[in-house]
């Protein structure tokens, strides 16, 4: 059976934590907006005031942020008026501040910003650490014009009225959460704890992404589970007793609280004097009393109860407490009524152990771990008053959850520990976070900001394509000679490279009537070929396709050549190109302002390779936009996101300065990765980016692409990561040698790390393999660096295309446009998100042009294959003679 109540309190929690079903919850999840414990930095004065049933206590707490070894103490209680309980709110609150007052008052304490924990034993509903309104009241408490306020509000309102202006609420917890964080003071964090007192509750850390009333996404959040309401829409109707029945009947919430009525001190009383009452009534106890006692509420007291059931002293005090109610009883009356408080005690503390077996339960679950070891703080005073109540819950629990090993630590000091560490918390993660967007504020764009970007690129463009200004752009503009997209009737059988990219590519692509077929083979470029001579690259590429053509026997064939090459090239025709620069960590002498075609063909003479016709020289942007304009006619765009980042698109013949003929369309290879290489972006540029530029091997060279790439974001990632080290707001300030390598942080652990619903746990391994030790705080910090730096580059990339897309919707004299974006690399592909947020800033930044993006399959090899079709036959409609450059 309390395996079954297990089952049920798990489901009853997952309807609490998922947003779909929260409203109609019982055990209603409530995040706490605690998302972090005690790191031993905690340093300062604070105040901590704690509601209990039938007092108030004040704390002043001096943590010396060494390590909380030696915080110093001094608390005040008191003593609440029996009446204000049922009071207006108002006075609540007024007493509550007048004790603070006299407490200060008290210790003369100085002046100085005094941030103050208040610890609120009732059910709340969060919405920041220190905004949480009242849901309702319980435990004999019903104060008028609270429940639905909010309760920081009404505190400070109330000390305000004291003027105590010095004072400021900056946290308000439950006394759970102050049970687990004062158990966590011994060094040994808790990460669940339970209340049993007057009323009852729990809460643990749960993984933030599964507490979907919370926008945390990652890292850890404390929920209190407001277990009490367990069974209030009859889930445990088939364990209640008549007993219960009564007790709910007669209490001042009926129906409410099922679980708490089942397992609180505050009723447990009750139900021993309900049974007494049912048993007298059938002649089993006190005959030839007068019972007419057992008929009046709360006449038998928790404590009563706990000393009845004590083994030494239990019958003796079971008869003076049944004597004192003027019953007679016999030594079997004492003997039974002992019985029958075990009973009720024991099933409170069974349900309890059913109830922790499930949160243990789902937090191994969560975490997907195969057992998990947790430590549990209770602050009980059925586990204070009676070790029977502790051996069953622990015993209980273990059988219910053994693949958790849990330790029960008692809290010794109730929660004003843990208030006051939960508040030092607060203003430890609130000064730290204000710290950490200081860092990250320079890489946090804004819409003005990206509209600038937008219409700089705008600028840069029309400066790229004028005649006389093309040489003062960053943005080169440069003609391809392509000046259509396919139309399907390519055919035929074409060798083609791929070089620029990830991997070199040799591919045999066939362009037949049922479609295209393509064979290809990756080939490794080690950095000493790419940064070697022209010569050593190019007979590199000429036997990786001689290794090609042999393991195709293709050695007898001469097939027409598709070359994609992707770097800045002055095209000068289909099949011939220059080098304008080296980019994406290439630098092989003796090539810039060479013509490629011509490199490769020497590099064939040298290796005796005579069967190389190249009919093709394409850039990735150009080949993908010509991949997939097989499939959409409509894509007129071609946009590369990985090692670098380039775009091509269809512009109208009379804009290309450079290309006579007014007549039709041609591509233009942007070559945007060189926007801001004159400047004008340095506004934009942070500190992160010239520390990254610096140490590459064409500084000051494609800075767009260095705000954008792969190549670059893993880097300004860890130069981030280091400064926010230096500021001592990651991995505690520890030296992390493993992190000053360059290129350790690939940008492909920005694409794991930001994986929606990765566990912290494997951000924290990400970061052990880099040797750094990371605590779920440092794994949640990371990734939103990742994020920032990722963001950045999506919107930057959407604000380069809002350029282009307004500039064909403008030259097409449109509304409204509608085009295809042809889309690869392995960034816009892998990344988690970089896509999503390319589109939807691209929506905002162009909102008359509907842009649809097709990944490319297979590479821009398709295209630099169609490409080539089209220059083998020979028709040259699209060849335009390019005017002598200036
Ligand atoms: C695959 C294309 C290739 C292009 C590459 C870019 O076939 O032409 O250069 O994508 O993506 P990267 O490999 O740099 O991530
Ligand atoms: C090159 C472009 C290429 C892009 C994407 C850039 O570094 O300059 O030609 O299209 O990378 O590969």
């Amino acid at each position: 059976m309390l395996q079954v109540v297990k089952g049920r309190m798990l489901q009853a929690m997952h309807k609490g934590l998922s947003r779909q079903t929260h409203a109609q919850a019982n055990v209603r999840m409530l995040p706490t907006y605690i998302c972090s414990t005690p790191d031993g930095t905690e340093k300062g004065d604070l105040l901590v005031v704690e509601l209990c049933q039938s007092h108030v206590r004040t704390m002043w707490v001096t943590l010396l942020g060494d390590g909380n070894q030696s915080p110093q103490v001094m608390y005040k209680i008191f003593s609440m008026p029996g009446d204000i309980m049922q009071g207006k709110g108002e006075a609540l609150f007024d007493f509550i501040a007048q004790c603070v007052r006299q407490f200060l008052a008290g210790i003369s304490s100085p002046q100085h910003h005094l941030p103050l924990g208040f610890v609120f034993p009732f059910s709340c509903r969060h919405t920041r650490l220190d905004k949480a309104e009242l849901i309702s009241w319980s435990k004999g408490f019903s104060c008028s014009d609270v429940e639905g306020k909010d309760i920081v509000q009404l505190l400070q309102s109330a000390i305000n009225k004291q003027e105590l202006y010095h004072v400021d609420v900056v946290a308000l917890m439950n006394d759970t959460v102050g049970t687990m964080m004062t158990c966590s003071m011994a060094g040994k964090p808790c990460e669940v704890a339970l209340v049993v007192g007057t009323g009852t509750n729990s809460c643990f850390m749960a993984m933030a992404q599964q507490v979907e009333m919370a926008e945390e996404t990652s890292g850890q959040m404390c929920v209190s589970t407001e277990w009490g309401c367990f069974g209030d829409d009859g889930t445990l109707s088939d364990i209640l007793t008549p007993y219960d029945q009564c007790v709910d009947e007669e209490s001042s919430n009926p129906g409410e609280k099922r679980f708490e009525k089942l397992v609180s001190s505050l009723y447990l009383g009750e139900i021993v004097r309900h049974v007494l009452t049912a048993l007298a009534a059938e002649k089993a106890l006190f005959i030839g009393s007068n019972v007419a006692v057992l008929r009046t509420k709360d006449v038998l007291k928790i404590q009563q109860v706990l000393e009845i059931i004590d083994n030494e002293e239990g019958m003796a005090e079971a008869r003076r407490a049944l004597e004192a109610l003027g019953l007679r009883p016999s030594e079997r009356d004492c003997c039974r009524v002992q019985q029958i408080c075990q009973a009720v005690v024991s099933r409170a503390a069974t349900l309890c152990a059913a109830g922790l077996a499930a949160i243990l339960s789902h937090m191994c679950q969560s975490q997907e771990l195969k057992q998990l070891v947790v430590n549990v703080g209770v602050d009980s005073e059925l586990y204070r008053g009676h070790t029977r109540f502790g051996e069953i819950l622990q015993s209980v629990t273990g059988l219910l959850a053994p693949e958790c090993m849990a330790t029960l630590l008692p809290s010794i000091d109730g929660t004003g520990w843990g208030a006051a560490m939960v508040t030092a918390v607060a203003l430890r993660l609130a000064a730290q976070r204000h710290e950490v967007d200081q860092v990250l504020a320079p890489l946090r764009l804004s819409r003005a900001d990206l509209q600038r970007v937008q219409a700089l690129m705008r600028q840069e463009m029309e400066l790229g394509l004028g005649w006389e200004s093309n040489a003062n752009a960053s943005v080169r503009m440069l003609p391809t000679y392509v000046c259509g997209t396919p139309n399907g009737t390519e055919r035929g059988e074409f060798l083609v490279l791929d070089l620029g990219g990830t991997n070199f590519r040799v591919l045999l692509v066939r362009l037949a009537e049922d479609g295209i077929h393509m064979a290809s083979k990756i080939y490794v470029i080690p950095t000493t070929i790419t940064q070697g001579s022209g010569e050593a690259l190019f007979d590199h590429i000429i036997e990786c396709i001689m290794d090609f053509q042999l393991k195709h026997n293709l050695t007898e064939q001469v097939l027409p050549l598709g070359f994609t090459f992707s770097f800045p090239c002055q095209q000068l025709g289909l099949d011939k190109a220059v080098l304008l620069s080296w980019t994406k960590g290439f630098s092989a002498s003796g090539c810039v302002g060479q013509d490629v075609v011509q490199l490769l063909q020497e590099a064939a003479q040298r290796k005796q390779h005579l069967g190389l016709k190249v009919v093709a020289v394409v850039n990735d942007t150009v080949g993908t936009m010509m991949s997939c304009g097989y499939e959409d006619p409509k894509c007129e765009i071609g946009l590369i996101v990985g090692t670098g980042t380039n775009a091509c698109y269809m512009e109208e013949m009379q804009n290309v300065g450079a290309v006579e003929g007014e007549q039709g369309r041609m591509c233009i290879n942007m070559e945007w990765g060189a926007f801001g290489d004159n400047g004008c972006l340095d506004d934009i540029f942070t500190d992160f980016d010239r520390l990254v530029d610096e140490k590459t091997i064409n500084a000051g060279k494609q800075r767009f692409e260095k705000l954008i790439s792969g190549m670059y974001l893993g880097e300004i990632v860890r130069h981030i990561l280091l400064a926010l080290v230096e500021k001592r707001l990651l991995f505690r300030g520890k030296p992390c040698p493993k992190l000053h390598i360059k290129g350790i942080f690939q940008t492909k652990f920005l694409s794991a790390i930001e994986t929606d619903g990765l566990a912290l746990r494997q951000v924290r391994a990400i970061l052990q393999d880099l040797e750094l030790q990371a605590s779920l705080e440092d794994s949640v910090l990371v990734r939103e660096v990742c994020q920032t730096a990722s963001l950045r580059a999506a919107q930057l990339c959407a604000a380069g295309l809002a350029a282009v897309v307004e500039k064909m919707r403008k030259n097409r004299g449109l509304a409204q446009l509608a085009v295809t974006v042809g889309v690869d690399g392995t960034l816009y592909k892998m990344h988690p998100c970089f896509s999503q947020h390319l589109q939807q800033m691209l929506r905002d930044l162009a909102p008359n042009c509907t842009v649809t993006f097709l990944q490319s399959e297979d590479g821009s090899g398709k295209g630099a294959a169609l490409v080539a079709a089209v220059a083998c036959r020979g028709a040259e409609p699209w060849g335009q003679p390019l005017l002598p450059p200036q």
